[in-house]
């Protein structure tokens, strides 16, 4: 069967995870190697010229991480896709890519923690200038636009607060005016959400979260048109080197086996817990894309295929009950990172968003007293039984 006439299922089982055709082994190898024998002088100069396909040298490919690449091009319904060392190495690689010193970029203000240090302390020095604001507002990004903005970047749903922007649109006016859009993916997974189907440009991906799931590496991946990715690969990934290890890629390719199965046992346990803090008396506010009370449910239905499993809230109480919330959970871990089998609990405040200055947080809608949970795969009854415990001690109720 031809790869784009497969259901999503499908190519997470089937493509980039093809049987050895030397041995028949029904797990693709790990090329563990640095580098790769040439025949001949000719055919080295050739692989290096670009006129004949093969491998060189790991940096610039290696086997095991095209399988990936494969894979996750073809979930996103992309036309080629990169793996990176990291989230950050791909986000990196992605917008150096594309940005020269004199250009402008715009990207909404809420974003992953290091994310928006590369943006504002990184990127800043060598001339690149950033307008952070509300991308949800079409009307904000529609007058933030100048003639040297080259991309309109940011998450959605936004890493912690679930904020979701409106793909079609932010497309629209990025189009009209030759912008690139370039979308983090993180938090859906392209079970739940394929930006590409919406006109985005890039994608980019924390795989060390949904894609692999397991909580055990770090990798990142892009995706986008050829013609854009080669040239990803060729200057910033090649040349600054943020390259995923053999081994990580195929930790990865074994995690996206499971990845539509568990994005939706996560998401069925996500959405009753998130029902149990929205009727809990000690929750001020919860926000979950699936609850009918986020304020863009109805975008969450019209842009993506299910809800996720992050949510975060609000303790009456503020700061000191979520602090006492996160230091009484038994069962769930605090720790950052998410999208692993187990339930995580973190301080996006003084944990993943720390890097952000207070004013900035208060900007992006993160306060002080929001707890981040990334919902796990274990029975849903035990992960109700652990925060009711851990409430009751934070709130008294
Ligand atoms: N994009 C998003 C939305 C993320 O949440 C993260 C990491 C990254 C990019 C960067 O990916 P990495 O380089 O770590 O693979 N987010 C984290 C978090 O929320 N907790 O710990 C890391």
């Amino acid at each position: 069967m031809d790869k784009d006439d497969m259901r999503l299922e499908t190519k997470a089982t089937h493509v980039g995870q093809e049987p050895d055709p030397l041995t028949g082994s029904i797990v693709p190898p790990i090329y563990q190697t640095s580098t790769f024998v040439f025949p001949n002088v000719d055919e080295g100069a050739a692989r290096f010229r670009g006129e004949k396909d093969g491998y060189i040298y790991t940096r610039l490919g290696n086997p095991t991480i095209t399988a990936l690449e494969r894979s996750v091009s073809a979930l996103e319904n992309g036309e080629k896709g990169l793996a990176f060392a990291s989230g950050m190495a791909a986000i990196s690689s992605v917008i150096m890519a594309i940005v020269s010193a004199g250009d402008h970029i715009i990207a909404d203000k809420c974003v992953y923690g290091c994310t928006f240090a590369f943006l504002t302390e990184i990127l800043t020095r060598f001339g690149v200038s950033v307008d952070l604001i509300d991308c949800s507002d079409l009307e904000q990004v529609e007058k933030s636009v100048k003639p040297n903005t080259r991309i309109i970047y940011f998450e959605t749903p936004a890493n912690p607060t679930l904020k979701m922007v409106d793909m079609e649109g932010v497309v629209r006016i990025a189009k009209k005016n030759g912008i690139t859009t370039v979308v983090d993916n993180t938090f859906m997974s392209p079970v739940f959400q394929r930006p590409i189907e919406w006109g985005v440009d890039v994608v980019v991906h924390s795989a060390t979260k949904f894609l692999g799931g397991h909580g055990d590496l770090i990798a990142g991946v892009a995706v986008g048109r050829k013609e854009f990715m080669d040239h990803v690969a060729e200057t910033t990934l090649k040349d600054i080197g943020g390259v995923l290890s053999p081994f990580d890629a195929w930790l990865v390719l074994r995690g996206i086996k499971t990845l539509p199965v568990r994005m939706r046992a996560a998401q069925g346990n996500a959405m009753v817990i998130a029902r149990f803090l929205e009727q809990h008396q000690g929750v001020e506010r919860v926000y979950y894309p699936g609850l009918s009370s986020h304020p863009q449910h109805e975008l969450a239905k019209k842009q993506m295929y299910g809800f996720g499993s992050m949510i975060s809230f609000e303790l009456k109480g503020g700061f000191d009950a979520g602090k006492k919330l996160m230091d009484s959970v038994e069962l769930c871990h605090l720790a950052v990172s998410l999208g692993e089998t187990s339930t995580l609990v973190e301080h996006p405040a003084s944990m993943t968003h720390s890097s952000m200055t207070p004013e900035a947080r208060e900007a992006a809608g993160i306060a002080d007293g929001l707890v981040r949970i990334s919902v796990g795969l274990e029975h849903v009854d035990d992960l109700i039984a652990d925060l009711s415990q851990a409430l009751k001690k934070a709130t008294g109720f």
